[in-house]
């Protein structure tokens, strides 16, 4: 009887203990569902494209604005700075737009300023930068932006965290020159940067940089959509793809084809050009090179100094950025590309286009 008794205490015990773990896995789930909101709807099963996407999201995607052309143009960066360190101001719109991934493939990014990447922003080392953040009422999402270049909580991500309509600053000594990744660091910041949010700040030291004739502004990103690679229509974005780090697209300045035709990277034989090369990730590494070149100066993870010469492919990590210099010898048309060469597929090339004489003793 008493050893039937315990048998029938101990059965109950076990039952509450299962129904105490599953009570708490649940509560768990709503937990991580209410913190990081629309992350945990987008995990669900059967999340598709079209008009279901912006039931999910509690968007109208016909109330964002279309951008005809997402990309940063490669040539389109600040010049070189002849100043003294002294007080900068910055100021940076979070946009969420539509726009295209290619020709007939839509998708709702998260922008900086409209265009993927961001501005390119260039600062002194020793400058005070005060960065105002604005974050347009319109957005669906709180946005926020974590420099690299910061020294500080969150580089910076928690003091700018702004609600739509809302405007945040935040104010930082740059005290380490380099080239540094900047992102939206809002939850789940692996969702904003994927969608469009990053982009590079030069910390230029104060000697400034070796002085080049051209200077291009390139970064790597990934997307993630719903339908496979080539898909049309509108795509949203699948975070279960992300999750398993499966991009369908891998490309330069935000979108397929970016730096190709009027976007193609243009110089003149005998130029010495320089290459600001960022990746936003978030899961691929780079292995950035240019086919027919050679980099005479590789200033590896974007350091300013201490070069690696005759450099084939350099590496650029998951929120990194490197420096790249070199001279164009020969005139023709040069490819870049991420050595991983099945991304060539996915989105990841570009062209840099060189005229000039022919020189028959380099190239014939
Ligand atoms: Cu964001």
């Amino acid at each position: 009887m008493l050893i039937r008794l315990e048998k029938k205490n101990h059965t109950i015990i076990c039952r509450t203990l299962l129904l105490m773990l599953s009570i708490f896995a649940v509560s768990s789930q709503l937990l991580y569902a209410a913190k990081n909101g629309h992350a945990h709807k987008d995990l669900k099963p059967g999340f598709g494209p079209g008009d279901n996407y912006a039931h999910q999201m509690s968007v109208n995607l016909a109330d964002y604005p279309k951008v005809s052309d997402i990309s940063k143009r490669a040539f389109d960066l600040p010049v070189p700075l002849t100043r003294h360190a002294g007080n900068v101001d910055i100021n940076l719109e979070a946009k969420e737009v539509v726009s295209e991934i290619a020709r007939g493939i839509s998708y709702h990014y998260w922008t900086f300023n409209n265009t993927v990447p961001g501005p390119m922003l260039r600062v002194k080392k020793g400058d005070t930068v005060k960065l105002s953040l604005h974050n347009a009422p319109e957005n669906s999402h709180s946005h926020s932006i974590d420099l690299h270049a910061v020294t500080g909580p969150g580089g910076g991500a928690g003091v700018t965290e702004a609600k739509p309509g809302e405007t945040k600053v935040l104010v930082f000594k740059a005290k380490h020159s380099g080239l540094y990744v900047y992102h939206c660091a809002s939850g789940n910041a692996s969702t904003h940067i994927a969608n469009g949010m990053y982009g590079l700040i030069l910390v230029e030291p104060k000697r400034g940089l070796i002085k080049v004739d051209k200077e291009f502004y390139i970064m790597q990103g990934e997307l993630y959509t719903h339908g496979g690679m080539g898909d049309t229509g509108f795509q949203s974005f699948a975070a279960e793809k992300m999750i398993d780090e499966r991009p369908e697209y891998i490309v330069f300045n935000g979108r397929t084809g970016a730096l190709t035709k009027q976007g193609a990277l243009e110089v003149d034989v005998g130029d010495k050009v320089r290459l600001f090369i960022g990746n936003a990730g978030v899961a691929k590494i780079s292995s950035f090179h240019l086919i027919g070149e050679i980099f005479d100066r590789v200033y590896s993870e974007a350091t300013t100094s201490d070069p690696q010469s005759n450099v084939q492919t350099t590496l650029v990590p998951a929120g990194g950025a490197s420096m790249i210099e070199f001279t164009v010898d020969y005139p023709g048309n040069y490819v870049l590309v991420d050595h991983a060469l099945t991304r060539i597929d996915r989105g990841a090339w570009g062209v840099l286009k060189v005229t000039g004489r022919k020189d028959k003793n380099l190239f014939r």
